[in-house]
C-alpha cells in the first residue's frame, strides 16, 4: 500500500475519534444532567434556543413541511450537524493539534450559554456542559495523540509490529470510549425521558374536587416562631424510602389489584378510584426512624378514598387478618386487616397532598396513608396490589430486616424550639413545639425546666385526632445552662414513655431532654 492511500485511512479514523469524542462530551453532559440540573441536556437546550431564535416564517415552513414531526426533524437535523462538526473536530485535531480541541470546548461553551440563558435554568446548570466538554476534550485529546503515534509508526517504516501495536492502542481506545458512550448517553437520555414525561402528566393531571373538606379550626396554629408549621409543606416533608430512583408512573396505566383470600379479585383503575369521591383528611405521618426529637414526621391534608370500601369490593374471607400491600418497585408493607376494615379509622388511599397530586417522591399516582401505625407498616407508596393474607403466611420488606411485621405509632412531643445549641437572651422565651398521638389525640404536654415541677403547655386547637397538636410554654428564661424537659398525656390518660427506646424494632421513646444555654 502506497502512503498516499493509508494517509486517507488515518483522516477516516481522525473524524472517528471526533464522532468520539463529541459521543463522550454528550454522554458525560447527559449523565450529569440526569444527576444535577434536569434542564441542562445540552442537545435540548441547543434545540431549544434554535426553536426560540428561529424567525417565524422558518418555523412555519418547519411545522407546514414535518407537522407534528417539527421537533423530530430540528433534533435530526441538529444530531447531523453534530456529526459532521464532531468528524471536523477529529480530523483538525489530527492535522492541526490542538485545533480539534479547541473547537470541541467552543462547542461546550455554546452549549452552555445555551443553557444558562433558558428560563428554567438552576443552579447547577453550567455543570453538564463543563463536565462534558472537560471529557469530550480529554478524549480527543488522547485519541489524537494516539492516532498521530500510529501514523508516525507507520510512515516512518517502523516494522510491522510496531505499526500494528500503534492502531491496535488507537483502534481499543477509540472503542472503549465509543461504546461507553453509547451506553452511558441513551441510558441518561433514556430515563431523563421517562422522568420528564411522567413529570408533565403529573403537572397536567387535574383531580375532581372533594366531596369534604377538612375545616381547620380557629386557634390551630401557634404563632411562635420556631415552631413547625401545623401543615408541613410538601417540599419539606420528610422522605423514607428503599427506593434508588423515584418510580414513574403513567395514571392511565396505573391499576391496583385487591386479590388473596379474597371473594373477588378486584382490579380499579385511577379513574376508578376518582369516581368514588375523594375526601379530605389531615393525618400525620410519621416514621418508625424518628429518633425522639427527630424530625421524620410531618402533618399533611391528603385526598382520596376509604381503604375499607375498596376492601368491600372484593370481601376479604373470614380467617385474613394482614393487608400485605405492594409498591410498584417490589417495596411491601404488612397492615393489620383490622386497621383497614375499621368504620372508626380513616385508613385511606390517597392521591393527593397538601391540594396538589401526590408528589412523585410522596407516590404519585396513589398511596396508602394510615393514621396510628408507622410509615413502613401502612403509608405504601406507587401502591399496586392489596393482598389479603394473614401474618402467618406472609412477611413485608421490613419484617425480616429487624422491625415488627405489626407497630402502631408511640405517641410523642418534640421541641421545636429553642434548639439544643442555639442559645437564646434571658427573658420571656417561648418553648414550643408539636405532640401527636394518632387516632386517640392529645390531652396535656408538659415541660419541665431544671427538673422542677411540670408545668402545662398551651395547647392549639386540634384538626382532629389524628394529627399532632402544637404546644407552647413561655419560660421566663434566667442566664445560665438549662434543662429543658417534655412529655405528653394522651386522650385516654396515658403517660408519654419515659424510658428510652431504640428505633428498631418497633419505634423509639423517650422523653425529650435538651440542654438551653441563656445569655
Ligand atoms: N414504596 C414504598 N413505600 C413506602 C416506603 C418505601 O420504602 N417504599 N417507606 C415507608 C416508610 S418507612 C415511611 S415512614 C413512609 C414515608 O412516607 P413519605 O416519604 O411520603 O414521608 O413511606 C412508607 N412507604
Ligand atoms: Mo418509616
Amino acid at each position: 500500500m502506497s502512503t498516499h492511500t493509508t494517509g486517507k485511512r488515518f483522516y477516516f479514523w481522525a473524524a472517528v475519534s471526533g464522532l468520539v469524542g463529541g459521543a463522550v462530551f454528550l454522554a458525560i453532559a447527559e449523565l450529569a444532567a440526569l444527576l444535577f440540573s434536569s434542564t441542562s441536556s445540552p442537545i435540548l437546550a441547543v434545540g431549544s434556543f434554535v426553536i426560540d431564535i428561529v424567525p417565524r416564517p422558518l418555523k412555519e415552513f418547519a411545522i407546514s413541511t414535518f407537522g407534528e414531526y417539527d421537533k423530530i426533524a430540528l433534533l435530526a437535523g441538529l444530531g447531523l450537524a453534530v456529526v459532521i462538526a464532531s468528524a471536523i473536530a477529529g480530523v483538525l485535531e489530527y492535522i492541526r493539534p490542538p485545533l480539534g480541541v479547541i473547537a470541541l470546548v467552543l462547542a461546550g461553551i455554546l452549549s452552555g450559554a445555551a443553557i444558562l440563558t433558558r428560563a428554567e435554568a438552576t443552579a447547577l446548570a453550567f455543570l453538564p456542559p463543563l463536565l462534558g466538554t472537560l471529557a469530550g476534550a480529554a478524549i480527543l485529546f488522547f485519541l489524537g495523540r494516539r492516532l498521530r503515534a500510529w501514523r508516525d509508526a507507520h510512515l516512518s517504516g517502523a516494522d510491522a509490529r510496531e505499526d500494528g501495536l500503534d492502531r491496535r492502542r488507537f483502534l481499543l481506545m477509540t472503542g472503549i470510549a465509543g461504546v461507553s458512550a453509547l451506553v452511558v448517553g441513551v441510558a441518561a437520555r433514556t430515563v431523563s425521558a421517562a422522568t420528564a414525561s411522567a413529570d408533565a402528566i403529573r403537572r397536567a393531571l387535574k383531580l375532581p374536587a372533594p366531596k369534604s373538606k377538612v375545616t381547620i379550626p380557629s386557634g390551630a396554629e401557634l404563632d411562635v416562631k420556631g415552631i413547625s408549621p401545623l401543615i408541613t409543606p410538601n417540599a419539606d416533608f420528610y422522605r423514607v424510602d428503599t427506593a434508588l430512583t423515584v418510580p414513574n408512573i403513567d395514571p392511565s396505566t396505573w391499576r391496583l389489584v385487591i386479590d388473596g383470600m379474597v371473594d373477588k379479585r378486584v382490579e380499579l383503575t385511577f379513574q376508578d378510584l376518582l369516581d368514588m369521591g375523594l375526601d379530605e383528611y389531615a393525618i400525620t405521618l410519621t416514621c418508625v426512624s424518628n429518633e425522639v426529637g427527630g424530625n421524620l414526621v410531618g402533618n399533611a391534608i391528603w385526598q382520596g378514598v376509604p381503604l375499607r370500601d375498596v376492601l368491600k369490593m372484593a370481601g376479604p374471607k373470614a380467617g385474613a387478618d394482614m393487608i400485605l400491600s405492594t409498591s410498584i418497585d417490589g417495596y411491601t408493607a404488612s397492615t393489620p386487616l383490622s386497621a383497614g376494615t375499621d368504620e372508626n379509622i380513616d385508613a385511606i388511599l390517597a392521591v393527593a397532598m397538601n391540594g396538589e397530586p401526590l408528589p412523585p417522591e410522596h407516590g404519585f399516582p396513589v398511596r396508602m396513608v394510615i393514621p396510628g401505625l408507622y410509615g413502613y407498616v401502612s403509608a405504601t407508596k406507587w401502591v399496586t396490589e392489596l393482598k389479603i393474607t394473614t401474618f402467618a403466611d406472609d412477611q413485608a420488606y421490613w419484617t425480616p430486616r429487624g422491625y415488627s411485621a405489626e407497630a402502631p405509632i408511640k405517641f410523642s412531643s418534640r421541641v421545636d424550639t429553642p434548639k439544643s445549641g442555639s442559645p437564646v437572651k434571658a427573658g420571656t422565651v417561648p418553648i414550643a413545639g408539636v405532640a401527636w398521638a394518632q387516632t386517640v389525640g392529645i390531652e396535656r404536654v408538659e415541660v419541665s425546666i431544671d427538673n422542677g415541677e411540670w408545668m402545662p403547655a398551651k395547647l392549639s386547637n386540634p384538626i382532629n385526632k389524628d394529627t399532632w397538636v402544637q404546644w407552647v410554654l413561655e419560660w421566663d428564661a434566667t442566664p445560665g445552662t438549662h434543662y429543658v424537659a417534655v412529655r405528653a398525656i394522651n386522650k385516654n390518660g396515658d403517660m408519654q414513655v419515659e424510658e428510652r427506646a431504640a428505633i428498631a424494632p418497633n419505634g423509639s421513646s423517650g422523653w425529650q431532654r435538651s440542654l438551653v444555654t441563656v445569655s
